[in-house]
C-alpha cells in the first residue's frame, strides 16, 4: 500500500502491499479487499482466456462494445457462452478459492453469486466508482474475486479500490442505464491498484469502493472475470441494507 505505483490523469494510485496467502484472509477483512499475487497458475487460466479470445471472435466483435455494453446483444451472447463454462467453473468452484472464502466466512462458501466475463477495450468509459453491494444487495457478506485472464498491466485498466476496510456504509450511486450507476468519491483519494499478470486476482468486500482504470493501450482488450461468493448459510435476496432494491435500480 506505501509503494507508489503511479498516477493515471488526475488519479492518485498506489500498489497494493503485497502479502503471502496464508495471511490473506486477515488482510482482507482488515482493509476490504487484498491482491493475490500469482493466485491461478497462466496454465490455470489459460483455457478461459482461450474461450473467451474465441467467442469474441465467432462475435466477430473486436474494438468496442457500442455506447452501452451491458445492453449490447454481442455483450450478453458473450456471457451466455463464458459464464455456465466449464473452463470457467474449474476456476469459480477451485478449491483455493473456497479455501479463501471460507477462512474469510469462517463458515462455508456460496458460490454463483453473480458473475461477470469483462472485456474491456482500449480507451473505452472504464467501470465508474461504486460498492457492488448497490448491484447485488442482499447479504452484505458477498466477496468478489476479480481475476486477470490475460497480463494487465497499469495501462491496461485493471480494478483500482479503495482500502477502507472500517467503512462498511453504503453510498449513494447515481447514474442513468444498466450498470452505469457510480458513486462519488473524493478527489484526492487514494486508489489501490497494481500491475496484474495472468492469474494474478484481487478479493475484495461488497462494500469497498472500486472502479476500473482506463485501458490505455494499442488494441488489445482487457480480459478479466469477476466471481461472488457469500456465507452459504446467508440468505439470497437484492434488497439492500438501506431497504431499497438492487433490482430496482440497476436494470
Ligand atoms: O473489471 C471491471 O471493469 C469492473 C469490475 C467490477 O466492478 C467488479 O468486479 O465489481
Amino acid at each position: 500500500m506505501t509503494q507508489k505505483a503511479g498516477l493515471q490523469t488526475n488519479l492518485r494510485i498506489e500498489a497494493f502491499e503485497e502479502v503471502p496467502l496464508n495471511q490473506a484472509p486477515d488482510f482482507a477483512i482488515e482493509h476490504g479487499a487484498v491482491l493475490l499475487r500469482e493466485f491461478f497458475a497462466p496454465n490455470e487460466v489459460d483455457a478461459l482466456r482461450q474461450l473467451v479470445e474465441r467467442t469474441l471472435t465467432e462475435l466477430d466483435v473486436n474494438s468496442t462494445w457500442g455506447a452501452n455494453p451491458f445492453e449490447s446483444q454481442a455483450w450478453l451472447h458473450l456471457q451466455r457462452s463464458i459464464l455456465p463454462s466449464a473452463e470457467l467453473s474449474a476456476l469459480r468452484n477451485h478449491r483455493r478459492v473456497t479455501n479463501l472464502f471460507e477462512s474469510i466466512f469462517g463458515q462455508s462458501v456460496m458460490v454463483e453469486r453473480g458473475d461477470v466475463c469483462r472485456v474491456v477495450w482500449p480507451n473505452e468509459p472504464p467501470t465508474r466508482p461504486h460498492q457492488d453491494h448497490w448491484y447485488v444487495g442482499g447479504s452484505t457478506q458477498v466477496w468478489t474475486l476479480w481475476f486477470a485472464l490475460s497480463d494487465c498491466p497499469l495501462q491496461a485498466g485493471p480494478l483500482a479500490v479503495i482500502l477502507d476496510g472500517q467503512n462498511k456504509q453504503l453510498h449513494e450511486h447515481l447514474g442513468e442505464g444498466v450498470g452505469s450507476q457510480g458513486c462519488m468519491v473524493a478527489n484526492d483519494v487514494t486508489w489501490t491498484a497494481s500491475d496484474m499478470r495472468q492469474g494474478d486476482a484481487i478479493a475484495f468486500h461488497c462494500m469497498t469502493v472500486h472502479r476500473a482504470l482506463l485501458n490505455r493501450t494499442q488494441g488489445a482488450p482487457r480480459l478479466s472475470v469477476d466471481c461472488r461468493y457469500q456465507p452459504e448459510d446467508e440468505p439470497v435476496h437484492t434488497r439492500r441494507i438501506d431497504g431499497s432494491n438492487a433490482r430496482e435500480s440497476s436494470s
